[in-house]
């Protein structure tokens, strides 16, 4: 199949997915072009079946705000023509399945079909989607679309608790490339991080106050006050200047290695302990499952989609949000016993094989058939 791929090139876990799965559907045999407004940050090589199409919004001053989705639909009418693509997956509703219809009418002018499979992926629906100023916009792209997806039977459920959904919501669960983060102990660098008493905490995310990175530096600090620990912060955001300024008043600022935005999640995970996650909300929490396939065990909120992803008492625990004291607890727990810390660890990586990718991308593949054979 020509498959068309418009999602965020960012770090967020729906560029990430979206890129992974482009890539993971080349191997596959199919021709995959990416449109968007960089080239992906996963998507470090091009192919002869992976191509990158570049989405350009010149600047006009009479424009306070850059028409994106006109220029999106625009170079979507372009690249589907010009490629010969079949089938648009587009990723985040905001605003790409909104373009994408767009540009599906503008080809329909010209006898051109082309189906549209949209991926929600948890705050274009929770947190912006649902907003009074785009509900109507997200409500009538999602009913366009020809075949929709969740990552999770949570966002399914918030997703038609929140619009008015007239089509099917299909569950396909994000996934990971096992491979990837199957590092042996000896591949790590844990000793330019941390001393050999000293356990390793991780946290990776975009740094939003949906993230709750203040309650990261809560419960690593009780749990340093109990035994020797580092923390390793990844990702940048907004509410990075506030974390440091925290972990200066607790003093606890040596013991914290920012590391911003990484290439090498996977390096950095192989060497930690435990992976905190006490999101406000999370569809999925795709930065859990990328710890837990490194086989670090995951304390969570248990919002959303986490549930589905970190199973409590096996490669974790769970607890309400903003539960401080109960995380700090359960940390301490599996932290505490090395034995202990060694199953979790185990069973960990075990539920992580679950959304082994060459078990999730054929749910997609058979989404794109059963749609194209249906328009
Ligand atoms: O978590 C974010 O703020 C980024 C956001 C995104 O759109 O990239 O992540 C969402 O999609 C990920 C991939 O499907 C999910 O793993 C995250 O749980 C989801 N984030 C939220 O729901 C807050």
């Amino acid at each position: 199949m020509k498959i068309g791929i418009v999602c965020y090139p960012t770090f967020g876990g729906s560029g990430v997915v979206a890129t992974e799965l482009g890539l993971e559907l080349s191997k596959r045999g199919h021709e995959v072009h990416f449109i968007t407004y960089n080239q992906p940050v996963r998507l470090e090589l091009l192919s002869n079946n992976v191509h990158y199409h570049e989405v350009n919004v010149p600047e006009y001053p009479l424009f306070h705000y850059q028409p994106y989705e006109l220029a999106l639909s625009s170079k979507l009418v372009d690249m589907v023509k010009l490629h010969k693509i079949e089938i648009l997956h587009v990723h985040y509703a905001i605003p790409h399945a909104y373009a994408a219809y767009m540009a599906k009418m503008m080809l329909q002018e010209e006898g051109v079909h082309i189906p549209i499979v949209t991926t929600l992926h948890g705050t274009d629906i929770t947190l912006v989607g649902s907003h009074p100023f785009y509900k109507p916009a997200v409500t009538f792209s999602i009913n366009k679309s020809d075949a929709v997806t969740t990552v999770s039977q949570s966002l399914k459920e918030d997703t038609i608790r929140l619009f008015d959904i007239k089509n099917d919501i299909s569950v396909v669960p994000n996934f990971i490339d096992l491979d990837k983060y199957n590092h042996h102990f000896t591949d790590c660098q844990r000793a330019m991080m941390a001393n050999d008493d000293e356990k390793i905490i991780t946290h990776i995310s975009n740094l939003r106050p949906v993230k709750r990175a203040q309650d990261v530096i809560s419960i690593f600090y009780n749990i340093q006050k109990v035994m020797p620990a580092k923390l390793m912060l990844v990702g940048e955001g907004p509410d990075r200047e506030q974390i440091e300024i925290r972990c200066q008043e607790l003093g606890i600022l040596d013991k914290v290695i920012f590391f911003g935005r990484s290439n090498e999640i996977d390096k950095i995970l192989c060497f930690s302990d435990l992976f905190l996650l006490p999101s406000e909300t999370e569809s999925f929490g795709l930065a859990a499952l990328e710890a837990m396939a490194s086989g670090v065990p995951v304390i969570s909120s248990n919002t959303g989609g986490i549930p589905e992803v970190n199973i409590h008492g096996v490669s974790g625990f769970l607890s309400p949000v903003g539960d401080i004291e109960d995380m700090t607890k359960n940390a301490l727990y599996i932290l505490s016993d090395s034995e202990r810390l060694s199953t979790f660890k185990k069973c960990a990586r075990k539920e992580a094989l679950k959304y082994d990718l060459h078990k999730i991308v054929p749910q997609y593949e058979a989404i794109y058939e059963d749609t194209l054979a249906k328009c």
